[in-house]
C-alpha cells in the first residue's frame, strides 16, 4: 500500500523571506507513531511541511494528515488535493478532534482523540475494503507499542531531532488547555511503562533530548522511576514542567541529576485572579521566584511561558511581567496571546459571551487578539505582547538578567543561550535555507552543559538559603506570636522566655515584649531566633506540610506498570486527583504565606523569602506576610519596580504547560 504521511505548516513556517528557528525544531512524531503500525511492505513517505517543500504530483493511495488549529487551512486544501487525486485521506489530530463536523468536510475518514488503538483499527477497516468515516480513540495505554518510525524522520534537517513523550496528556484539568477537548471519553493522562521509556531513550544517538510531555513530572512515581532509570546515560535534555512540580522536594533534583538542564515552565501570568477564573487553582499561592530560584540553584535554565489577555490584565501588565523576569534572572521567555481553542472552556465561554472575533483559524496562533479582552482593545493587547518580546530580549535585557547570575560562568551562560536564541535568527534563517541547523545541535549542548560542574555547589547553596529562609519565616512567625523578636528588636530580658500564650497575654495588656536593639546587635539576635525556632509550633506544620503524602514523591518501582501508575489519575479517580490537589490549593490559600505587597512596599517584599536578607538590617518591624488572613483575591501581585536585588515570592497563578522552545 502507498502510503503518505504529511504535516502541514502554516503560512509563516513556509515564508520566502525568514523561517523562525522554532519551526525546525521538532520531527513529526505523531506521524512516527502512525507510521510504525504500516505493515512492512508498505511504501510509506513521511513529509513535514516545516522544513521541506512537499511533493504534490505523487499519488499514494492513503493519505494521513495532521491538523493543527494553526494549519487547519492547509491541512484541508492539502486533503482536497489528494482527494481530488483519488487517494483516500485520513485527517486527525487535534484540531479534527475540537471541529470534526468542520475536517470531515475534507476527507474520507477522520480520527478523534489519540490515535494508537483507533489508527490500527482504522488501517485494518481500510485493507478490508471497508473504511468507516469516523474513528474514536476508545481504549488508551503506551504499553507495548511498535516503535516510531524515526527512520522516516530526516534528523538533518531539525535541531532537535531527539524528541520524545513518554506520557500523554496531563492530571490536572484548566479551561484554556487543549487537553480535555482532546482527550475526553477516556483517561486523560497515561505513561508508558518505564523499561520501554528507557528504552527508547536507549535507541536514541547523541546525547541531547528534549521531553515533549505536557507535564514530565506529572506522575511523581512514574518520573522518580524514569529519572532513577536515566542515570549514568550521560544525556542532556530539556522539558517542560509545572511551578509546583518544580517546588516539590526531591523529584527536580533527580532529574538535575540524569541530565536536566533547562525547564518550561508555564508561569502564565503574575496575577492570581485571571487563572483562578480558568481552573486552574493547582498553583496558587505557590511563590514563583522560590521556583526559579530552586532551578537556578540546581543550574537549570528557565524558558517562562506567560499569557496575556486574560480578564484581570490592562495595559501595564506586559512591561509588569517582563520586569519581573528580567528580574529573577530567567534565561528565555514565551510570550502568548491568551487564544481560546476550539474545543476548550475558554472556548465555549468566549463563545457564549460573544467575545470572539472571528474563526479565522489561521491567526489563533497565539500571536493574534482572536477574541475581546476585557481591559484592553484588541490591539492593545497585540502591540503589548509584541513590545514583550522586544523588552525582554533587549541587549540591556539580556544583560540585566546575565547580571542576576551569582558568577561569571552562570552570566555567560544566560547571555550565550538568550542571544542565541533571539538574537541570533538571520543565522538561524541561513542554517535553515542551507539545510545545516542539525549542525548547531553541539552548540546547544555546550551551552547547557557550561553549569553542570556547579550543579553539587548549587544544590549545597540552595540547601544552605533554604534553611536560612526557615529561620527567617520562624522569625516571622514567632514575631506574629509575640515570641520571638522581630527584625532589629531584642526580647526585653524580664519577658524573655515567654511562649506564644505568654506573650499574647502581655499583648493584649500591651506590655511592650521587645525592645529596639542598638547597632550590632544582629549575631546576638540571630542567636536567639534560632533557639526560639525549636519551639515554635508553625515551624513543625510548616515541615508537615512540606512531608503530606501527596507533596513526597511516591515510592517508585522501576518499571511501574502503566495500568497500576495510571490508577491514581484515571477516569474517575484521575478527578478525584485533581479535586484533591485543587481542594489543597484552596487550603493553601488558606494557610500559605502569600506576599501582598503594595506598590511602594517592595523593597520590603524583596527582602522576603528565601535568603533571609532581611532580618540582617535592623531598623522597625517590617510587614508581615499576609499568613492567610486577606483574602487571596487581594493578592494581586505588585511587581518591584525599582531597587530590589532579588524580589521574591509572587501571588502566584498556576502554570500551564505548552511546551516549545523559543
Ligand atoms: C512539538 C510541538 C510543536 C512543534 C512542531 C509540531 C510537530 N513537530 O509536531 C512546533 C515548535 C513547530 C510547534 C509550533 C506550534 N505549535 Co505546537 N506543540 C508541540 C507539542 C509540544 C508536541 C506535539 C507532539 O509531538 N505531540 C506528541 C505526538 C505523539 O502527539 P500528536 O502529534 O498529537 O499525535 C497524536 C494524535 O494527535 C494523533 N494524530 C496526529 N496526527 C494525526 C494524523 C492522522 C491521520 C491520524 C489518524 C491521527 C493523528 O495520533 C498521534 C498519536 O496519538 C504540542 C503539545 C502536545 N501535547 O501535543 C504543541 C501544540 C500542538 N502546539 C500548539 C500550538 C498553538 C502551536 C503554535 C501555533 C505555537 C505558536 N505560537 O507558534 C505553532 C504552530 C504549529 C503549526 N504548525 O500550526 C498547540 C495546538 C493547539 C491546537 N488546538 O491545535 C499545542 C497543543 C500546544 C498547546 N497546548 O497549546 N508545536
Ligand atoms: S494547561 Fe498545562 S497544566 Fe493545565 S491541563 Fe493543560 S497541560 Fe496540564
Amino acid at each position: 500500500m502507498r502510503t503518505k504521511l504529511v504535516l502541514p505548516a502554516l503560512t509563516e513556517a513556509r515564508s520566502p523571506f525568514f523561517r523562525p528557528v522554532k519551526y525546525s525544531l521538532f520531527p513529526p512524531l505523531g506521524l512516527a507513531t502512525l507510521a510504525a503500525f504500516l505493515d512492512p511492505s508498505d511504501e510509506v513517505s513521511l513529509q513535514d511541511e516545516h522544513v521541506e517543500e512537499l511533493d504534490l504530483d505523487d499519488d499514494p493511495e492513503l493519505v494521513g494528515i495532521e491538523v493543527y488549529v494553526t494549519s487547519a487551512h492547509r491541512a484541508y486544501a492539502l486533503a482536497d488535493h489528494y482527494r481530488a487525486r483519488g487517494a483516500h485521506v485520513v485527517l486527525g489530530g487535534l484540531h479534527v478532534t475540537s471541529c470534526p463536523e468542520e475536517a470531515a468536510r475534507h476527507a474520507d475518514t477522520i480520527v478523534l482523540g489519540p490515535a494508537e488503538e483507533a489508527w490500527p483499527r482504522f488501517l485494518a477497516d481500510f485493507r478490508a475494503g471497508r473504511p468507516r468515516p469516523a474513528y474514536r480513540s476508545e481504549a488508551r495505554t503506551l504499553a507495548g507499542l511498535p516503535r516510531a518510525r524515526r527512520d522516516l524522520i530526516r534528523r538533518d534537517l531539525y535541531l532537535v531531532p531527539n524528541s520524545l513523550v513518554v506520557s500523554r496528556g496531563c492530571p490536572h484539568a484548566c479551561a484554556f488547555c487543549y487537553k480535555d477537548g482532546f482527550f475526553s471519553g477516556g483517561r486523560s493522562f497515561y505513561v508508558q511503562p518505564v523499561e520501554e521509556a528507557l528504552a527508547e531513550i536507549e535507541r536514541l544517538p547523541g546525547r541531547h533530548l528534549y521531553f515533549l510531555d505536557d507535564h514530565l513530572f506529572g506522575h511523581p512515581a512514574f518520573a522518580g522511576a524514569l529519572f532513577d532509570g536515566m542515570r549514568g546515560m550521560d544525556r542532556l535534555w530539556q522539558a517542560a514542567g509545572t511551578v509546583d512540580a518544580v517546588l516539590r522536594p526531591g523529584l527536580l533534583e533527580k532529574a538535575v541529576a540524569c541530565g536536566l538542564r533547562s525547564l518550561f515552565v508555564g508561569f502564565e501570568t503574575l496575577g492570581a485572579e485571571g487563572l483562578r477564573a480558568q481552573g486552574k487553582r493547582q498553583n496558587l499561592g505557590r511563590d514563583y521566584g522560590e521556583a526559579v530560584r530552586r532551578l537556578h540553584d540546581l543550574g537549570v535554565m528557565v524558558n517562562a511561558s506567560f499569557v496575556f489577555g486574560l480578564d484581570e490584565d490592562d495595559a501595564s501588565v506586559f512591561e509588569r511581567t517582563v520586569e519581573w523576569a528580567i528580574r529573577q534572572g530567567v534565561e528565555t521567555a514565551t510570550f502568548h496571546v491568551l487564544t481560546p481553542y476550539p474545543g476548550t472552556e475558554l472556548f465555549r465561554r468566549m463563545e457564549a459571551d460573544g467575545r470572539l472575533l472571528h474563526r479565522d483559524w489561521d491567526l489563533y496562533d497565539t500571536r493574534h487578539a482572536v477574541f475581546r479582552p476585557a481591559r484592553m482593545t484588541p490591539r492593545q493587547l497585540e502591540e503589548g505582547y509584541w513590545r514583550a518580546y522586544r523588552d525582554f530580549y533587549r541587549w540591556g535585557s539580556i544583560l540585566r538578567g546575565a547580571a542576576t547570575k551569582p558568577d561569571l560562568l552562570g552570566g555567560l551562560r544566560h547571555a550565550a543561550y538568550a542571544i542565541g536564541w533571539k538574537k541570533c535568527e538571520p543565522v538561524w534563517d541561513l542554517l535553515i535555507r542551507a539545510r545545516r541547523v542539525a549542525r548547531a545541535l553541539p552548540l546547544l549542548e555546550r551551552v547547557l552543559a557550561a553549569e553542570r560542574h556547579r550543579v553539587g555547589a548549587g544544590a549545597r547553596e540552595a540547601a544552605s538559603r533554604r534553611r536560612r529562609g526557615q529561620r527567617a519565616r520562624s522569625r516571622e512567625r514567632g514575631a506574629a506570636a509575640g515570641t520571638v523578636p522581630p527584625a532589629g528588636f531584642d526580647r526585653l530580658p524580664a519577658l524573655g522566655t515567654g511562649g506564644p500564650h505568654r506573650g499574647a497575654a502581655a499583648r493584649a495588656e500591651g506590655v511592650a515584649l521587645f525592645r529596639q536593639r542598638p547597632a550590632g546587635g544582629a549575631r546576638h539576635r540571630d542567636r536567639v531566633a534560632q533557639d526560639e525556632v525549636q519551639d515554635d509550633p508553625d515551624r513543625v506544620r510548616d515541615e508537615d506540610r512540606e512531608q503530606r503524602p501527596q507533596d513526597a514523591v511516591h515510592p517508585a518501582p522501576p518499571g511501574v506498570p502503566e495500568d497500576v501508575a495510571d490508577e491514581e489519575h484515571v477516569g474517575p479517580e484521575e478527578r478525584h486527583a485533581d479535586e484533591g490537589e485543587q481542594e489543597e490549593g484552596r487550603h493553601d490559600e488558606q494557610r500559605r504565606a502569600v506576599s501582598l505587597r503594595e506598590p511602594g512596599q517592595q523593597e520590603e517584599g524583596a527582602h522576603e523569602g528565601g535568603d533571609g536578607e532581611a532580618d540582617e538590617g535592623g531598623g522597625p518591624p517590617r510587614p508581615l506576610r499576609n499568613e492567610g488572613k486577606l483574602p487571596i483575591e487581594a493578592a494581586h501581585t505588585v511587581l518591584p519596580s525599582s531597587g530590589a536585588r532579588r524580589p521574591s515570592s509572587v501571588a502566584a497563578a498556576p502554570a500551564v504547560n505548552h511546551p516549545a522552545i523559543t
